[in-house]
């Protein structure tokens, strides 16, 4: 096994913090996915990735800083890819799922803060995450308002831009979007030193596509009953799908595909026909945030769908090809990030609509609304889900919670309890 201690030095790791780290996610890991039963072959990536995740990658992206290339950090899916790419930089997603360095984090944002602010936080203050401190450049956007403010501490450490992303989706708005991702165009040419050209956008536009396409594709597989690969699976996908190579991760899960296809033609899935299957909607699960899906799981259900930005938020849309000219394309970008349905919008009554009609394309007979805890653009709109699916004939548990482990006996009993009215 390669040893980083060198690379993790270089970055100014703590290498003592970050050793227990990584033993207490191993452990993690093995527990909830490796326990698994009849799982994929092409599970064996998300494996290797996973093993690697502080290793090869981040040697990866060090090996593209020799090259002059250079890293940006992002902790919202509004960040255009396509214009990171199209400046030959590589972007990397800074959400964090992790209880770590909690206690430095709330030294600066305060303790009702959701736990993914004060995980990134936590993650950079304590000198944890080999990601950050590779970035040339972090990328944040005035979303919700914990964010807006942890992003003025964050700035004190770190080079960062905010994008703003507008509240509401009226003409104007479209108008300082547009503004914005113009803004982003200046920025991120400024930093690599590279002009996005049509061409450059155009291939980074079909490179981007291509990896929600395959995402796409995963989705309407596993809407198969019985489901061929469990949620756990799927969302470990959604994760690495933000830090991986992105032409390496389309054909990994290109290749995961075909294997499910042939699963499905043979009739065989990760559960019994008739097992309950449940959509998770709600805030986004950062790696290594898998405790609900994996309570889910062995309570008797199965996952078949993520209404989240670590799911189909972030996949559903595509932006348009049609257009060759930079103008056209910048304007077809700035489309389709507007369209994400994050619950910092008001209104957001798309979302709802969304959630309905998932629900229904993954055949889910119930599903369990997740709110980070303190995260009140989530927690409000759980109401409207909850009518909405109401509406629907679809049966909803909503669940708040955040990182630790103390609420996972009560979480289990609900979860259960949920399962078994299914039935
Ligand atoms: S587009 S969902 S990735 S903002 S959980 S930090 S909202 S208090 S993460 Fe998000 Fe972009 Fe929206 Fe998606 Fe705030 Fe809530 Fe915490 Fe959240």
């Amino acid at each position: 096994m390669t040893n980083y201690t060198d690379m993790w030095e270089k970055l100014n790791l703590d290498l003592k913090a970050h050793d227990s780290l990584m033993q207490v996610l191993g452990k993690f890991y093995g527990d909830i996915y490796l326990s698994q039963q009849g799982r994929l072959k092409g599970a064996e990536y998300l494996d290797f990735v996973l093993s690697e995740v502080h290793g090869l990658r981040v040697q990866e992206l060090q090996d593209a800083k020799a090259q002059g290339r250079k890293i940006v950090g992002t902790f919202c899916v509004f960040v255009p890819e396509e214009l990171t790419l199209a400046a030959d930089a590589v972007q990397v997603g800074l959400c964090s799922g992790a209880d770590a360095g909690t206690e430095l984090a709330e030294t600066l944002v305060p303790r009702n803060t959701c736990a993914l602010i004060k995980s990134f936080m936590g993650f950079k203050l304590a000198r944890l995450c080999p990601y950050i401190e590779s970035c040339d450049l972090l990328v944040g956007e005035t979303t919700c308002d914990g964010k807006k403010k942890a992003y003025e501490q964050l700035a004190e450490m770190a080079p960062i831009h905010i994008m703003e992303v507008p509240q509401k989706k009226d003409d104007h708005d479209r108008v300082l979007w547009k503004t914005e991702v113009l803004r982003y165009k200046q920025v991120i040419e400024k930093l690599t030193g590279k002009t996005i050209t049509a061409d450059k956008l155009k291939t980074a536009i079909k490179t981007v596509n291509a990896k929600r396409r395959a995402l796409q594709r995963l989705n309407r597989l596993r809407a198969d009953e019985p489901a061929p690969i469990s949620g756990r699976d799927v969302l470990l996908v959604n994760q690495i799908s933000f830090y991986d190579d992105p032409v390496r991760f389309t054909a990994k899960i290109n290749e995961l595909c075909d294997e499910i296809e042939a699963r499905i033609k043979q009739g065989q899935g990760v559960a019994p026909k008739g097992t309950p299957r449940l959509m998770l909607s709600g805030c986004p699960m950062a790696v290594p945030n898998w405790k609900l899906p994996y309570i889910i799981e062995s309570s008797g259900a199965v996952i078949v769908s993520e209404e989240s930005c670590i799911g189909s938020r972030n996949t559903r849309d595509l932006v348009d090809e049609s257009t060759d000219t930079l103008e056209g394309m910048l304007d077809a970008i700035a489309d389709r990030y507007l369209r994400i349905d994050c619950a910092t919008f008001t209104p957001n009554t798309e979302r709802l609509d969304n959630i309905v009609q998932l629900a229904k394309e993954s055949k889910a007979d119930g599903v369990i609304h997740y709110g980070l805890l303190f995260c009140q653009p989530y927690a409000h709109e759980s109401f409207k889900v909850d009518k909405a699916l109401k509406d629907a004939g679809i049966p909803m548990l909503s669940i708040e919670t955040d990182y630790s482990m103390e609420d996972v006996g009560q979480l289990k009993t609900r979860v259960e309890a949920f399962v078994e009215m299914l039935k």
